[in-house]
């Protein structure tokens, strides 16, 4: 496994595309912010670093939706392509591209990937029975049936999986199986299906899987799935649908989950239509280039077993990481619509700001896939005790001298630069935890440094000393000092609240800093008025939250 340290490599990072029929909410922002931490450092290192993102506009759920409203899908999944990059916008995801799977782009890549395949040996025609309403005139996926679990007993299931006991089965398997749009029971109907021969693939994936960065779990699960023997995979879908039409085919269709990942590429096809970025400098055989995909854990088997599979079959390059997250739990349960705590990333902007969540996040992540809890006590204490109390504090109680007494000039020389150089010490470790997204020890180790600055203040007593002119100087160098510490942590933490920096930058009146700007010393320097960086977070705002979102 090569890690990023040694490359001078490019590296691609994408996260999962959100589907284009439903608000997201703050359990999706999960990876989000996680992905947009780990580029924005990234990028702080100077990597050349290209972070994409798309729409999954495809679909039986989404052109459901559409109809039920009267929309075309294609309108539907570009309202939402909207909403969906004003949130991540306003919670400072930063892409280098937002597309849609739904474009021209996507299309041509899917039609020549698939005639690859189909060269190569690895799609086969089968007929197939499934599930269909005759009122409707659809065939059904598996989530529109419902039925008593053939193993439990227990009613009303879908036809995938039982939530009571964990069968996995088909929706044929069900006993007394209803159709979830007419209520009536389906019939069995033959079609002609498109199959990738995943068995193919098996050895490859095996020698491949040991070879990439991904959490030692997500390769045990594989390992399970593995020895359950890998099936042939649908890849086709009949009208009406929406997707691409299967070239060659009228009334059939490629399954969105064959088109949604080679969305990844579509959207750097398109930035690269309008930049001055190459395509195969990211994406090619031979680009020099790191692929990282980061990802829910619902959608391992996609990205680690179907998808490098696709790539392998039509001779493209494989994936060199996937980060996987777990699932966002909030007041210690899943989120719930009844209970207030299903908290669309919308609702929570109209009441709080997203910096708040992103330390929160990058507090609670480790490279795990465990999942974790938003507990709203929790969440205040620790953003107002560690951003408000311990960081911002460092620079509200000196800046008011430096402001005050010194014309905003930076002193020429410091109280104690031997804590300084401790703080610049620091940057190893904090780098190599950020490599690792072990965010929440990185958080720690900051908070460490920010009690030891506010420990020095407490020490020195700048405004105590400020009494007696006699002190003048000792005051300069010693407020001076902790300017230094304020922006080296700020440098440490712009990651995670690059909004909160960047206000701390002009503040400093510094230009945008990077990861190796901790090593330079602010001195002789003029700034600018202290301005209240950041206020604690408000209980009631928090509660405001929980009841728009009841
Ligand atoms: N649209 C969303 C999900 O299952 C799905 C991801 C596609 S990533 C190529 O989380
Ligand atoms: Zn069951």
């Amino acid at each position: 496994m090569t890690s990023i340290n040694e490359m001078s490599k490019k590296i691609l990072v994408t996260n999962a595309l959100p589907y284009a029929n439903n608000s997201i909410h703050i359990g999706h922002l999960v990876g989000y912010i996680q992905a947009d931490i780990w580029v924005r450092y990234q990028k702080m290192k100077e990597r050349d670093c290209l972070y994409l993102c798309a729409s999954d506009s495809h679909g039986t759920p989404i052109m459901l939706s559409a109809e039920a409203i009267g929309l075309e899908p294609e309108a539907l999944a570009e309202q939402y392509t909207k909403e969906h990059s004003k949130d991540f916008q306003d919670f400072l995801i930063e892409f280098d591209n937002y597309h849609s799977t739904h474009t021209t782009e996507n299309e041509t890549l899917v039609g020549e990937i698939f005639n690859q395949l189909n060269k190569s040996g690895h799609i086969e025609k089968k007929i197939i029975e499934q599930s269909y309403d005759k009122r409707q005139e659809i065939f059904l996926p598996d989530r529109y049936v419902k039925g008593i679990c053939p193993q439990c007993s227990t009613e009303d299931q879908y036809g995938d999986n039982c939530e009571k006991c964990g069968a996995t089965y088909k929706p044929t398997d069900l006993i007394n199986p209803i159709s979830v749009l007419s209520g009536e029971t389906p019939i069995l109907k033959k079609s002609e299906h498109y199959f990738m021969k995943l068995s193919h693939f098996e050895d490859m994936l095996k020698k491949w899987i040991p070879t990439i960065d991904m959490n030692d779990a997500v390769k045990g699960k594989l390992n399970e799935w593995f020895s359950m023997g890998l099936k042939d995979w649908d890849i086709s879908r009949d009208d009406p649908y929406f997707g691409f039409k299967i070239p060659g085919e009228d009334k059939k269709y490629f399954y969105v989950w064959l088109d949604a990942p080679i969305g990844y590429l579509a959207s750097l096809k398109n930035l690269a239509s309008k930049s001055n970025i190459s395509y195969e400098d990211y994406f090619s055989e031979n680009a020099d280039c790191h692929l990282v995909h980061f990802i829910g854990k619902d959608i391992i088997y996609f990205h680690a077993l179907f998808w490098p599979a696709v790539l392998e079959g039509a001779g493209l390059k494989k994936p060199d990481a996937i980060y996987v997250n777990g699932f966002l739990t909030v007041n210690g349960k899943k989120m719930s619509k009844s209970r207030g705590t299903f908290i669309k990333a919308r609702t929570y902007l109209n009441h709080s700001k997203p910096e708040y969540l992103r330390y929160y996040y990058a507090y609670k992540t480790n490279s795990g896939i465990d999942d974790f809890d938003l507990d709203t006590n929790d969440f205040e204490k620790r953003v107002n005790s560690d951003l408000v109390g311990k960081w911002i504090n460092i620079a509200s109680r000196s800046a008011k001298f430096i402001n005050k007494y010194f014309e905003n000039r930076i002193s020429q020389s410091l109280d104690n630069p031997e804590l300084i150089k401790t703080f610049q010490e620091a940057s190893e470790d904090i780098s190599s935890l950020y490599e690792k997204r072990e965010f929440g020890q990185a958080m720690r180790k900051i908070m460490l440094l920010a009690d030891q600055a506010n420990q020095y203040l407490e020490k020195e007593k700048p405004w105590v000393l400020i009494k007696d002119e006699l002190n003048y100087e000792k005051v300069h160098a010693v407020c001076s000092t902790a300017i230094n510490l304020f922006f080296i942590l700020m440098v440490y933490l712009k990651p995670v609240v690059p909004n909160i920096a960047k206000e701390a930058e002009q503040f400093l009146n510094l230009e945008s800093q990077c990861w190796n700007d901790i090593n330079k010393t602010i001195l002789s320097h003029k700034i600018n008025d202290y301005p209240a960086l950041l206020t604690r977070i408000k209980k009631e705002d928090l509660e405001l939250i929980i009841k728009d979102s009841i």
